[in-house]
């Protein structure tokens, strides 16, 4: 008791020590709550749609254009990637982009990250495999210019290749433990206001041929060393996109890896991209 008594007579004298301590309790007691829920609390980042494509096909035109909600700015050549977070609607279907930029207020809507990169060959595959691995990936964009696709078809082809490839292998590698959720993919074939521009069914199907074209000149020095398809080890098996050893190449023989290929037309300069924002609404 006397101690008590003691103790307590120290703490109410006016002293130093007591000024000390008790100014130090003051100002690090919320420091310290601070840390301790930002700890406890999981880090929940927002699901992510990755924004792909040979260069000026008009990736970065759709970005600002969703961000705004209204008419594109002009862009010039990306060299780093940029991400805005844009609003989807829960009930879908029912929300335009334009109306979407407008939700403040909280509600039945979720948040993702819009990730658009650079298209430029020296740039574009460090980018895309990057965000490919990333598990927050929820959809894939793959952009391309159907008014220059006859000039552009090989090198949108190629990039279409190995992003194509790149899922391939992510999900073949999930077999084993938890597999990785199905990523779907989206060639938005842009600029349709200009006259030149193939419809939506061509560029599918131009795309599909040169992919397969692309794929047999890939696995020719093996078809031509002589070794025969079954005598071709898993490895090269794995480099081979789609359904293995058959001859064409459609975009169905990804389903065997859980990849979905829509074609989509649209423009982002006459601002009809509610087609593509629909299907990304789909994977949010
Ligand atoms: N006619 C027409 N032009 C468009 C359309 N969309 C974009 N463009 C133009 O295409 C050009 C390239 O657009 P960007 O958005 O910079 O292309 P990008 O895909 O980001 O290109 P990189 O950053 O180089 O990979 C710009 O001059 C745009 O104005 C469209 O729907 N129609
Ligand atoms: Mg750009």
């Amino acid at each position: 008791m006397e101690v008590l008594k003691q103790f307590l007579e120290y703490l109410l004298t006016p002293s130093t020590e007591v000024f000390i301590i008790g100014a130090l309790i003051i100002f690090l007691l919320p420091v310290i709550v601070h840390f301790y829920i930002v700890q406890t609390t999981p880090y929940t980042s927002l699901p992510s749609i990755l924004l792909v494509g040979p260069p000026a096909a008009g990736k970065t035109s759709l970005l600002t254009l969703l961000e705004r909600g209204d008419s594109a700015a002009a862009t010039h050549t990306s060299q780093i990637p940029q991400s805005v977070e844009l609003t989807v609607s829960d009930d879908h279907g029912a929300t335009t982009f334009r109306e979407a930029a407008r939700i403040d207020a909280p509600g039945s809507h979720r948040k993702f990250l819009l990730v658009d990169t650079p298209g430029h060959g020296k740039l574009r595959n460090q980018h895309a495999m990057t965000h490919i691995a990333s598990n927050t990936l929820r959809g894939i964009v793959y952009m391309v210019d159907a008014a220059s696709l006859d000039d552009g078809l090989a090198d949108a082809a190629s990039f279409l290749y190995d992003v194509l490839l790149a899922l391939q292998k992510r999900t073949g590698a999930g077999k084993t433990s938890k597999a990785p959720t199905a990523i779907h993919v989206l060639i938005a074939a842009n600029k349709l206001d200009l006259f030149t521009a193939l419809p939506a069914s061509l560029v599918r199907s131009n795309l599909e041929a040169e992919l397969g074209r692309i794929r047999q000149s890939r696995s020719k020095g093996l078809l031509d060393s002589g070794v025969g398809v079954d005598d071709i080890g898993s490895e090269e098996q794995d480099d081979w996109l789609g359904q293995y050893g058959s001859e064409k190449f459609s975009f169905g023989q990804m389903r065997e890896f859980d990849i979905e290929v829509d074609v989509i037309g649209g423009s982002v300069l006459d601002g009809k991209v509610d087609k593509w924002w629909d299907w990304i609404s789909d994977r949010i």
